[in-house]
């Protein structure tokens, strides 16, 4: 994007997912896309994340960062509430619709996405336990306990409270997290839910972005 930005994140020098979106720097980048902020991508190798350089911008050795002048942060919740905080358009203005729309950030981050990240652990770091096999389908339920209940309270809403915020922004991000498990196709108000999120020309532009830059092309 544009040279002239201030602003710079990193991301995976090669995502493992070859640019599916599945990695956390595609939740900054549609931030910054929804309120039309340029910024910069700068590829981190595995090796390199664990280095003092890129250590000294994130504690614990991952992407995304976040640097705008002075400024560095890591932690997607706090890149995306910081953004939204200093642009219109991903926050409500009415103090009280904020701070439900900040809940949904922190539910998405701290509720929703901690059983989705533990199918992953299962699955992949895992796998070769004698008891992978039993514990899959408990991590499964937990999952499914997550999103009946998150189904419940999204009804036929479009989003989760009024208009689209970073709360829809973040529980967007984490539910795409569950669809390669088919858990998310379950329940099928959240499933189109998560396909509104993708529709939004702004993720359109992340998710192409980070497909680019992972040597990819969208086809469709
Ligand atoms: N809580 C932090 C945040 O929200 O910013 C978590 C950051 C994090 O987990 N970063 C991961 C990382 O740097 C990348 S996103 N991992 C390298 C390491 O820890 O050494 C997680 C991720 C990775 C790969 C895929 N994928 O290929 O599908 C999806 C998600």
């Amino acid at each position: 994007m544009d040279v002239l930005t201030t602003i710079t994140i990193t991301a995976f020098e090669r995502s493992p997912d070859g640019g599916q979106g599945l990695a956390r720097d595609t939740r900054v980048r549609w931030a910054l896309e929804e309120v039309r902020q340029p910024y910069r991508v700068r590829p981190v190798s595995f090796q390199a994340m664990k280095e003092p350089a890129h250590l000294a911008l994130h504690p614990f050795g991952q992407i995304p960062t976040y640097q705008d002048g002075d400024l560095t942060l890591f932690e997607t919740g706090a890149i995306v509430l910081h953004i939204a905080q200093q642009h219109t358009g991903l926050l409500p203005d009415d103090a009280g619709s904020r701070a439900r729309a900040i809940a949904w950030m922190f539910a998405a981050l701290n509720t929703v996405e901690p059983p989705i990240l533990e199918l992953t652990t299962a699955k992949i770091l895992e796998r070769d336990r004698p008891w992978t096999a039993e514990r899959l389908p408990l991590v499964m339920d937990r999952i499914r306990d997550r999103l009946k209940q998150l189904s419940a309270r999204l009804g036929g809403a479009e989003w989760l409270d009024g208009a689209f915020s970073a709360g829809d922004l973040l529980m967007v991000s984490v539910l795409l997290r569950s669809r390669p498990s088919g858990l998310l196709d379950e329940y099928p108000n959240l499933a189109a839910y998560v396909a509104r999120g993708e529709a939004r020309p702004a993720y359109r532009r992340a998710f192409a972005a980070q497909l680019a830059f992972n040597g990819g092309q969208q086809t469709g």
